[in-house]
């Protein structure tokens, strides 16, 4: 299948695009570089270096007009894959501007994406990414898909509920539901991949046989909970579970998002179909991810310690988490292995990155309350 890539400079766009060659799809795709100079606005930096940005076609999903590169790049497709966002939680809750950005960037490239499709590839499959983050902690199970709704007597089938912890997850419930949209209107095929936290940065698919490392980001902005905590552990700091660490999510290993975006991909909906699928291995608690990380640097020597700091987020810290994730392992989904491996194989390479991750800067100061300020460490 052709299959064209918006977001392939990204932490998960250009692994991905060599997975689907090796898949025998013909890889396209394009980025506008926005993630290279957000990391670095947040006075970040990859911890594993980058490619020269040279060997991704330059175009922004933003600019839209008739016969503009995003319409170019769609010709012939089969799959337009989705990931150009700002992927950033903290990101957008620093500032109104940073909120706007990402408003801007996420729904507004997404509707500019959406016209291109039903403009010059109608038939071809969606695939967008979209977060489990969409539908926050509710105190009752999470469907995946319609949930059926029964109200004074009358019934109906939507959407299941949302309820974002934050404007970059709000940004991403918009795209939800005018993507839905573009569906029922247009007739157009999409699946809407709601993704739990990706840690990790290995892949295989490489020339020589050689593992693929991907970007690498652990500032508080743009580093997520476990890939940040393999960093402290490799840098000797200590491992910073927010607040009580009893925060659920689901979270699955780099390898195996690129395995199930690929199913996806290879099992598309039929011509109208709007289909969600949760994309997930298993849930844990950030309490529990710090002590699986622990026991993965101890397997290197390295004695890390876990201190609780003030949560900067606004948040439940111990909840109901019972997410639906079914359909990827019934279109033959299979985790690629134990996660105390993939931990290991992260800070093996990490150590070798050593120098380049900046300890000063681990600390959250991003406050959902619009405080900035670095966040405290709690009494144990
Ligand atoms: N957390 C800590 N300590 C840290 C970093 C995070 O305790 O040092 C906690 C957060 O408070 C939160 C949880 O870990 O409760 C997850 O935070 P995160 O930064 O790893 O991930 P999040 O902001 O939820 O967003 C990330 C990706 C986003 C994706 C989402 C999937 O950046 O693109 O959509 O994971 S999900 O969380 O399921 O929405």
């Amino acid at each position: 299948m052709k299959v064209v890539i918006a977001g392939m400079d990204g932490y998960i766009g250009w692994p991905l695009s060599h997975y689907l060659r090796w898949r025998g799809h013909e890889v396209e795709g394009f980025d506008c570089f926005l993630r290279r100079q957000m990391v670095r606005w947040a006075g970040g930096e990859s911890v594993t270096p980058l490619r020269d940005w040279q060997e991704v076609p330059f175009c922004d999903l933003r600019l839209r007009r008739s016969g503009s590169p995003v319409q170019r790049f769609l010709e012939g497709a089969d799959v337009v894959i989705h990931l150009a966002e700002q992927p950033s939680a903290p990101f957008s809750m620093k500032d109104m501007d940073s909120a706007a950005t990402t408003a801007n960037n996420n729904v507004v490239g997404t509707l500019n994406l959406l016209w291109a499709m039903q403009e010059v590839c109608p038939e071809a499959h969606l695939v967008k990414l979209g977060s489990m983050g969409e539908y926050g902690t509710p105190n009752v199970d999470i469907l995946e898909g319609e949930a059926e709704m029964v109200f004074r007597g009358r019934h109906d089938r939507m959407i299941f509920p949302r309820r974002p912890g934050s404007f970059y997850h709000a940004s991403k419930v918009a795209d939800t539901y005018n993507v839905e949209l573009a569906c029922r209107a247009w007739g157009l095929r999409a699946t809407d991949i709601m993704q739990g936290v990706v840690y990790g940065l290995g892949y295989e698919h490489q020339p020589e046989g050689k593992l693929g490392l991907t970007r690498f980001d652990v500032d508080p902005i743009f580093g997520t909970a476990i890939n940040r905590f393999c960093a402290q552990a490799v840098a000797e700091v200590p491992i910073t579970p927010y607040g009580k660490g009893g925060q659920t999510r689901g979270f699955l290993p780099l390898r195996d998002s690129l395995q199930c975006l690929g199913i996806a991909i290879e099992n598309p909906p039929a011509s109208g179909e709007y289909r969600t699928l949760n994309q997930f291995e298993q849930t844990y608690s950030i309490g529990e991810l710090a002590q699986q990380v622990q026991v993965a640097a101890w397997y290197w020597g390295v004695a890390s310690e876990v201190r609780h700091v003030e949560n900067p987020r606004a948040e439940a810290e111990a909840h109901y988490y019972e997410p639906d994730h079914q359909r990827l392992f019934d279109l033959g989904y299979v985790p690629t292995r134990d996660m105390q491996l993939e931990l290991r194989e992260l800070i093996g390479v990490l150590r070798e990155y050593r120098d380049r991750i900046d300890v000063e800067a681990l600390l959250p100061d991003v406050h959902w309350s619009g405080e900035r300020r670095r966040v405290e460490y709690l009494e144990a």
